[in-house]
């Protein structure tokens, strides 16, 4: 496969290069894609060197598979330059995800509908995706009605200027800021920004990518989303009701048996699911399983993994294997 990285020179670009190499993705010609500002610069493939191009070059070159994360913008613009000529693109961007004519995937849930025909394929927000993966077993079983989810979410999902503002207030330095407030030793309940329903961008994404991806408008989502001074992950606390009951053995069983889901769940040994522990791995991770005492056929669980990979990079990554296992590039 011809592929090219749009974006590769940010942070999300940066774990993509990390993640194709290491799963091997078969590729046959990389091309590095960045703003006007970084042509010219060399990045890292498996070793080897690769010179950043332009967009207009990357659309001449007429890659199969374009797997963009450098913003709404440059997605908006270009995604179809890239569709006109011929080439998938996977889209980590918010730009498409709520289109009609576009599909919003999560492998493990909805790589079935894709076909030959989708030319621009949208890769759900980080929060969303660890927060669909793991309520997709159990939306199965016992149906849900309604999730309440609150989020603590990483610097890292905010972008490099917002790492380097947790940094420095660290190190005790005055610096650029990302948030309008200090970040350390801080939350701040504002990711993305604010809309007119009093709700931040980010909540809606929560609200209403997981109807979309599990193509099922028979419950809810109302979500808080939160940044907190992590550097990297995002953790979760979904309260979920479903119409009908569980029992917590089978709910551990269940998410124990999902693909891309790791259960951590002992209160004995203290174990439960953190950033760190989510750090650089490809996994969602599940704990604090408990009922909701307050009312019928409710279950809190905490969730946490890492924004950069199954969030963003992972996902895409595994949306392209899927389009070549299945010959739809
Ligand atoms: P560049 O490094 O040249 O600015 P992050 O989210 O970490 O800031 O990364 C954003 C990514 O998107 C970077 O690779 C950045 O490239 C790229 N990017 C931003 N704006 C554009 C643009 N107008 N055209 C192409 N790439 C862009
Ligand atoms: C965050 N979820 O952590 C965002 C980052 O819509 O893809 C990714 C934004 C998006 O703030």
């Amino acid at each position: 496969m011809k592929v090219a990285v749009v974006g590769a020179t940010g942070m999300v670009g940066e774990v993509m290069l990390k993640v194709l190499a290491e799963r091997n993705f078969p590729i046959s010609e990389l091309l590095v894609v960045a703003s006007e500002r970084s042509v010219g610069k060399i990045l890292k493939y498996k070793n080897e060197d690769y010179t950043v191009i332009s967009l207009a070059d990357a659309v001449e070159a007429k890659p199969d598979i374009a797997i963009f994360s450098a913003g709404g913008d440059t997605s908006l613009e270009w995604a179809p330059k890239f569709a006109e000529a011929g080439t998938t693109v996977i889209d980590n961007s918010s730009a498409w995800r709520m289109d009609p004519t576009k599909k919003l995937i999560v492998p493990e849930i909805n790589a079935k509908e894709l076909t030959k025909d989708d030319k621009i394929i949208a890769n759900p927000n980080c929060s969303t995706i660890q927060m669909v993966l793991a309520l997709k077993p159990l939306h199965e079983k016992y149906k849900m009605k309604r999730v309440v989810v609150s989020t603590y979410q990483s610097v890292s999902g905010t972008g490099l200027k917002a790492v380097k503002q947790l940094e420095n207030e660290i190190a005790g330095i005055e610096g650029e800021m990302a948030y309008p407030y200090p970040i350390g030793r801080n939350a701040l309940p504002h990711c993305d920004v604010f809309l007119e329903n009093g709700y931040t961008k980010e909540e809606m994404k929560l609200a209403r990518e997981p109807q979309k991806i599990f193509n099922d408008r028979t419950f809810s989502v109302t979500a808080t989303a939160v940044r907190i001074p992590t550097a990297g992950g995002h953790s979760e606390a979904v309260n979920v009701e479903f119409e009908n009951d569980f029992n917590l053995t089978e709910v551990r069983q269940l998410l124990s048996q999902t693909p891309g889901v790791v259960v951590q769940d002992n209160i004995e040994t203290n174990t439960y699911p953190m950033p760190i522990f989510a750090h650089d791995k490809d996994d969602v991770f599940v704990g604090r399983i408990r009922r909701d005492e307050t009312q019928p056929n409710t279950l809190n669980m905490w969730i946490v993994a890492d924004n950069l990979r199954k969030g963003a990079a992972t996902n895409a990554i595994q949306i392209g294997e899927y389009l070549v296992e299945n010959n739809l590039v």
